[in-house]
């Protein structure tokens, strides 16, 4: 059944590599019309599929988030769609407010003191939504964080178009913006990905063994301990190097089990192959994820680099945590462990594909596709525009 999916897999990533290629060679051609393309820019959707999205004033890239609350929340003005998936980051953000919003506990649910919470403040009294007419209550939800001394009140009717991937809102009696920056950093989300429980805590102890990550500073929380980092090179300050709104360390997870998984395998009696390879040293037994209950190989991955002589031991129930964008890993059989990320890196290298973190962008390509093409002069202009035009920022 793994198999078989790997497979798939294996098709689907063989298939959007042509269409990649084909892309590219489009986009040669289309260069050298440059000055004649007149379209818009197709940058994602811009919201309008949902017409609670309320358009906002100064907001270049139109992603429903204005320049300014781009910036302080770490986005870039001009790109619509950082994370690649078609949909305007900003409606995103507030889809996934509004989800956390909902997640949070009640004062009376919590069961420490430092955990954020709400307070429902209802009203006697409905109104109506200006778009589809439902009826929601007055009163507000007050979000309240602790630990970072925040206190933000979010009208009920501005939850309600949150949902629907609004920060802005307008009822018979409340209408506005939600303080985004604000709210975003009281519910701690900066990014639109959604969590998973196989993103383990770098502070997560297991009795015996003690931590699993080799320590749990994360200056910048995107689950590669500040050690790792150093290791490897990267920024501590900064969670998102590439700008594509997912945290460094859950991409590169992902990143480096897409790799191992595109890996020749090679048996272990077999002659060593050139280059990087994988040795399955899969056995007859299972082991069980903690997290999810599903059953994997209870063996390992030997991952060979033939050039260095280097290599690394991947159990399966690791590789499986890093399908779901984590180092670190919590099976029946191997316990708690993380991968030896540096070890990881060097043994296979870094990901070399155009957008990889840790690669660079063609000169010209403005919007970071990876391909110099009309978009980027789209880009160019509109940059040009927001830099000339006095009153915008
Ligand atoms: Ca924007
Ligand atoms: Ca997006
Ligand atoms: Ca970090
Ligand atoms: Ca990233
Ligand atoms: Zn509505
Ligand atoms: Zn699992």
């Amino acid at each position: 059944m793994r198999r078989l999916k790997r497979a798939r897999e294996r098709h689907i990533w063989a298939a959007r590599r042509l269409a990649r290629r084909i892309v590219t060679t489009s986009a040669i051609a289309g260069a050298l019309h440059l000055t004649a393309y007149t379209g818009p820019a197709r940058s994602a959707e811009t919201g309008v599929s949902d017409p609670h999205r309320i358009a906002v004033a100064e907001d270049t890239d139109r992603d429903l988030l204005t320049d300014r609350e781009e910036l302080t929340l770490g986005y870039l003005p001009f790109r619509a769609d950082q994370n690649g998936n078609e949909v305007a980051d900003g409606a995103e953000l507030a889809t996934r407010c509004a989800r956390a919003l909902a997640q949070l506990p009640s004062l009376t649910q919590v069961t420490d003191s430092g955990q954020t919470f709400k307070q429902e403040m209802l009203v006697f009294g409905l109104q109506t939504c200006d778009v589809c007419g439902e009826a929601v209550n007055m009163g507000v939800i007050r979000v309240v964080n602790h630990a970072l001394g925040l206190t933000v009140d979010i009208p009920v009717i501005a939850s309600h178009y949150m949902e629907h991937g609004s920060f802005s809102y307008g009822g018979q009696i409340n209408r506005g913006r939600v303080e985004v920056a604000r709210l975003a950093r009281a519910l701690n989300v900066r990014f639109p990905c959604e969590p998973n429980e196989h993103h383990l805590p770098l502070a997560h102890v297991i009795e015996e063994l003690g931590r699993i990550a080799p320590d749990a500073n994360d200056l910048d929380g995107d689950l590669l301990a500040d050690s790792e980092e150093l290791a490897a090179g990267l920024n501590l300050y900064d969670a998102d190097q590439d700008h594509n709104l997912v945290p460094d360390g859950i991409q590169l997870a992902h990143r480096y089990a897409e790799i191992i998984d595109r890996l020749p395998t090679v048996e272990p009696d077999e002659p060593q192959a050139a280059g990087v390879y994988k040795v399955s040293y899969m056995m007859r037994g299972l082991e069980w994820c903690e997290i999810c209950g599903q059953s994997v190989n209870m063996g390992y991955w030997q991952i060979v680099n033939a050039a260095t002589g280097g290599s690394i031991e991947i159990p399966e129930i690791a590789r499986h945590f890093m399908e779901h964008g984590s180092f670190s890993s919590l099976g029946t059989l191997h316990g708690g462990s993380r991968i030896d990320v540096a070890a990881l890196l060097e043994t296979i290298g870094w990901p070399i594909e155009c957008g990889d973190l840790g690669t660079a962008y063609p000169p010209g390509d403005l919007n970071q596709d990876c391909t110099v093409d009309a978009e980027d002069f789209v880009e160019l202009v509109n940059w040009w525009l927001g830099a000339t035009e006095p009153d915008s920022r």
